[in-house]
């Protein structure tokens, strides 16, 4: 069984396509079955081959069939042994010195042992490849996704040797005006098999998806619903022991049943108790096992509630990349990493910035209880006018949905950072409030906005786009004194942006580079004084924006980006971490961690 997830293979790999492949998606609902880790799985990890493709010619050359001469006329000008070999998971950048910038076609390649079971069903399951890849299992084109930070799977049961099998994987990162992210966006590039790989195990009829999560209105109703991989009428059941729930449902025709229960006693996970709960789901041949969690996150006029109280959301963000490393984020260590740090500064929430980060993060997160902000990199500079484009933002954020629905940590999904007002954004952007909707009506919706301004009339900061009204939560990235010069003192500033709404300031900073000491007042002086008095201006100025409820500086780490010259603060870093690419902490992080816990302490 061949499944094209995205495109069919034209398309995807000519440097500047457009969309035209996008017609000839043939995607069961969901893509994917959730829930990967708790299933019966081998990962493929490891070192793999791996070929450097500059001009896009193994293609034709048909590398994935991997031929050794047979003959004495015969010679191949290729061979995945004895050359490259990469980490997987891992990006490449960070592997050889010259793919540090590398952007085009690098193939992966590997044997592993399988043994086809009779009765059960095999997937290749990869956790996310960046950013467009074909997989070719003994020398079959098998699957082919687009988009860097979501997984897919495709079944191999019938493609599967008894014994050695050969895989490769083109893949391929080059920037294009039709990708998400587009042509130029403020992170690394990386380029490769980023997250797991995994060869998973399951019955012939298997139980693909579960969402269960508390109802959106009601704190003791559990809303289940499970859906099979086949179109079966079935006994499944949910068990929640510690809630004393077992019940039984019965599939309908299309595999699917949901329930409603009511619950006594429920200890709702919340940042100060994150609590979970064992849950079972289980059908005639199949159980899957995790553990979730039960909360309710609204919105009441200008606050933000959790569990019906009032939360201010103390907030930071971070790429999935650990700077010491100088690469990607992938593993649960990385995931301890990142979020010890985060938790360090007082945070009860991040903001995954620009794009789904991998599960480790957001089960840890969970279990922390911290509060997630997860988005597409629906990141400047998107093309809003290409029904193609629409169509994969569609598909990446049902992709990011899929996986993380049962995550109660999961209190937003993001669905643009810093997009201009016009008709065709309007229309973008509400095929994907639509879309996401359409799974998950329990989380708020919310997108970062960079276009207010201060009236010189009314003296007032104010941002005019009608969009807003479409979301929960509205968020604003607003660089005072940085990239834009205080028109007024901090103490004066008065903000009328969406008053109606809770109101979080997504992002807010400067560069500093670690250990530069300088003038306080002077931008250029890149020094952590000039950081520290601007975290103070900025702090000042939140305490008058009526509808704040919640912050999140940019950013936790320096963090690598291509477009950030300067030869000596900068050296292809954006430096506006709060925290140094070796783990150092700038002073503003401790202005930042004072104004957290006396919120925390005290409220705000
Ligand atoms: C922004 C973007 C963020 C950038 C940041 C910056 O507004 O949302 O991705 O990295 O500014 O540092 O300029």
């Amino acid at each position: 069984m061949k499944i094209s997830i995205l495109a069919s293979a034209i398309a995807l790999f000519l440097p500047l396509a457009a969309n035209a492949a996008e017609v000839s998606v043939q995607q069961e609902t969901p893509a994917f079955m959730t829930n990967v880790y708790g299933r019966d799985y081998t990962l493929l990890n490891g070192k793999w081959n791996a070929i450097v493709d500059l001009y896009d010619q193994g293609l034709k050359m048909k590398i994935y069939e991997n031929r050794t001469p047979q003959s004495k006329e015969e010679f191949y000008e290729y061979s995945f042994e004895g050359g490259l070999r990469l980490n997987v998971p891992g990006d490449w950048n960070s592997q050889a010195p010259e793919l540090k910038y590398y952007e085009g076609t690098v193939w992966y390649a590997r044997h592993f042992d399988a043994s086809p079971v009779p009765g059960k069903r095999q997937f290749l399951y990869f956790g996310a490849v960046s950013y467009r890849c074909r997989v070719y299992l003994n020398g079959e084109e098998i699957a082919s996704h687009e988009g860097g930070f979501t997984p897919f799977q495709v079944e191999v049961t019938d493609r599967l040797k008894d014994g050695d099998n050969f895989i490769a994987v083109e893949v391929n990162n080059r920037r294009t005006p039709d990708a998400i992210p587009a042509l130029a966006f403020d992170w690394w590039n990386y380029g490769g098999i980023t997250r797991d790989v995994m060869l998973i195990t399951t019955p012939e009829v298997y139980i693909k998806d579960y969402f269960i999560q508390l109802d959106k209105n009601s704190p003791d109703v559990i809303n289940a619903s499970v859906t099979l991989s086949g179109t079966v009428s079935e006994t499944v059941k949910i068990e929640i022991p510690e809630l004393k729930i077992s019940q039984e449902l019965v599939t309908d025709g299309n595999g699917r049943a949901s329930a409603s229960f009511k619950v006594k006693k429920l200890r709702r996970w919340s940042p100060d108790d994150p609590k979970l709960y064992d849950v079972i789901v289980s059908s005639a041949s199949d159980r899957v096992e995790e553990s979730i969690g039960f909360r309710n996150i609204s919105v009441d006029g200008t606050k933000i509630l959790i569990n019906g109280r009032p939360t201010f959301m103390r907030s930071i963000s971070f790429h999935e990349e650990i700077p010491q490393r100088r690469g990607r984020a992938f593993s649960e260590a990385d995931a301890v990493m990142l979020l010890s740090e985060a938790r360090a500064l007082g945070v009860n929430m991040v903001r995954l910035a620009h794009y789904p980060q991998n599960e480790y993060t957001v089960r840890l997160a969970e279990k922390m209880g911290i509060v997630l902000w997860q988005e597409i990199p629906i990141w400047q500079g998107i093309d809003f006018e290409d029904a193609g484009t629409q169509a994969k933002a569609q598909r990446m954020l049902t992709e990011m949905i899929t996986r993380d629905k049962n995550r109660c940590a999961v209190g937003f999904w993001g669905v643009a950072n810093e997009t201009k007002p016009s008709d065709a954004r309007n229309a973008f952007l509400t095929s994907l409030l639509e879309t996401g909707k359409s799974i998950d009506t329990t989380r708020l919706y919310v997108a970062a906005f960079d276009l207010v301004f201060f009236n010189d009339k009314t003296r007032h900061f104010e941002m005019n786009d009608g969009f807003t009204s479409s979301l929960d939560v509205v968020a604003v990235n607003k660089y005072m004194g940085w990239y834009h010069p205080w028109p007024l003192d901090p103490t004066e500033a008065v903000w009328d942006v969406v008053p109606d709404k809770p109101l979080i300031i997504s992002e807010f900073g400067g560069e500093a580079l670690y250990g530069q000491s300088g003038d306080e007042t002077v931008a250029s002086s890149w020094s952590e004084d000039y950081q520290a008095k601007l975290y103070r201006d900025n702090i000042e100025m939140f305490r008058h924006i009526p509808n704040l409820a919640g912050v999140s500086p940019w950013i936790l780490f320096d963090f690598r980006s291509p477009y950030r010259f300067h030869p000596t603060n900068q050296e292809d870093w954006n430096r506006k971490g709060l925290v140094s690419d070796q783990g150092y902490r700038k002073k503003a992080w401790y202005i930042m961690h004072d104004y957290y816990m006396d919120i925390k302490n005290n409220g705000r």
